[in-house]
């Protein structure tokens, strides 16, 4: 209903955060002949890191200077009103303690057993008025059960898990779904049905909950709103909500060799354009292998925070 999203459409602003065991390679993997291969979130899968590689990476994944407090002050003094952060991305890696596999951040990292990122972050956005939301990838390239046919419905009780979990746990705003599609299948496995029965139930776990078009296939009829990739779209589609996600630079996930930041005025161009056309606009940010925001990003973030408390006095 339109009380339902009524949060969305007036907080127009959200930050991204793309951060998992990809972030420990800070988006360069060198093969066994010495040469790099470059990339951010799909390192595991464009670079053809072994699993095994992957998991010993994944070990030693220690994000320790990851601060919930300073990442949301930095997204509400840029303006920001939501914070949607990666739960798990395509690697199938999980940042809460789920117990549907060890392949999380709790039971297979570095990092403080005793530390829960995304409660962490729970608690400082509740703490500072910011809505928080979890992407989850559908996609999982960790999971023995999702490649077969036959054994994708074991998969998919695990996710529905893990999902409950994420409510039951964290009782996100919102829920990004991605990967609902599957390169590896020409029989595309997400069906438009898988869509419709996911996001029953989930309305049937929280019935506020917000859910991007993803959770389908991205029609008007899935989920709550339009994911416009990396581009503003030239006409709103039928009145449907709808959130231009972005990079500041090129990548989602950290990349130390990316350097092609956008200035904070094309920010700040984007989020008029965008949101004069009733769009949301939610800008990534990808912490590095220790958690923390890139100095780029925070400066860029401050910036256009700074034109917006300027502009709104004017
Ligand atoms: C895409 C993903 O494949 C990218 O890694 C990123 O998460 C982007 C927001 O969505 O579908």
């Amino acid at each position: 209903t339109s009380s339902r999203t009524s949060w969305f459409r007036s907080d127009k602003f959200g930050m991204f955060i793309h951060f998992g065991a990809y972030s420990q390679y800070e988006g360069e993997y060198t093969r066994a002949d010495g040469t790099v291969c470059r990339n951010a979130e799909w390192i595991k899968r464009s670079c053809g890191i072994p699993m095994a590689e992957y998991e010993a990476a994944a070990r030693q994944f220690n994000p320790s200077a990851f601060d919930a407090n300073a990442i949301v002050t930095a997204a509400k003094n840029a303006g920001q009103k939501y914070i949607v952060i990666t739960s798990k991305h395509h690697d199938g890696y999980a940042m809460w303690p789920t117990k549907q596999n060890a392949w999380n951040l709790r039971d297979h990292s570095s990092f403080d057993p005793g530390r829960d990122l995304l409660a962490e972050l729970k608690t400082a956005a509740d703490a500072q008025g910011i809505k928080l939301g979890f992407y989850y990838s559908i996609w999982d390239w960790h999971d023995p059960d999702f490649p077969d046919a036959a054994t994708f419905p074991k998969y998919r009780t695990r996710m529905y898990a893990q999902l409950k979990e994420l409510i039951d746990g964290y009782d996100p705003a919102l829920l990004w779904f991605d990967g609902e599609w599957d390169t590896d299948n020409p029989v595309n496995r997400w069906s438009p049905q898988d869509g419709a029965a996911l996001e029953t139930y989930l309305r049937g776990l929280d019935p506020q909950l917000i859910i991007n078009n993803r959770v389908g296939k991205r029609r008007v009829v899935d989920g709550d709103y339009g994911t416009p990739e990396q581009e503003i779209p030239g006409a709103p589609v039928d009145g449907q909500l709808w959130e231009s996600c972005m990079t500041l630079n090129n990548s989602w996930g950290y990349a130390k060799h990316d350097n092609n930041w956008k200035t904070a005025t094309t920010v700040v161009q984007n989020l008029l354009d965008i949101s004069s056309r009733s769009g949301n606009y939610l800008l990534n940010v990808g912490p590095d292998k220790l958690g923390r925001i890139p100095a780029p990003s925070l400066n860029r973030l401050g910036d256009v925070g700074r034109w917006l408390n300027t502009a709104g006095q004017g």
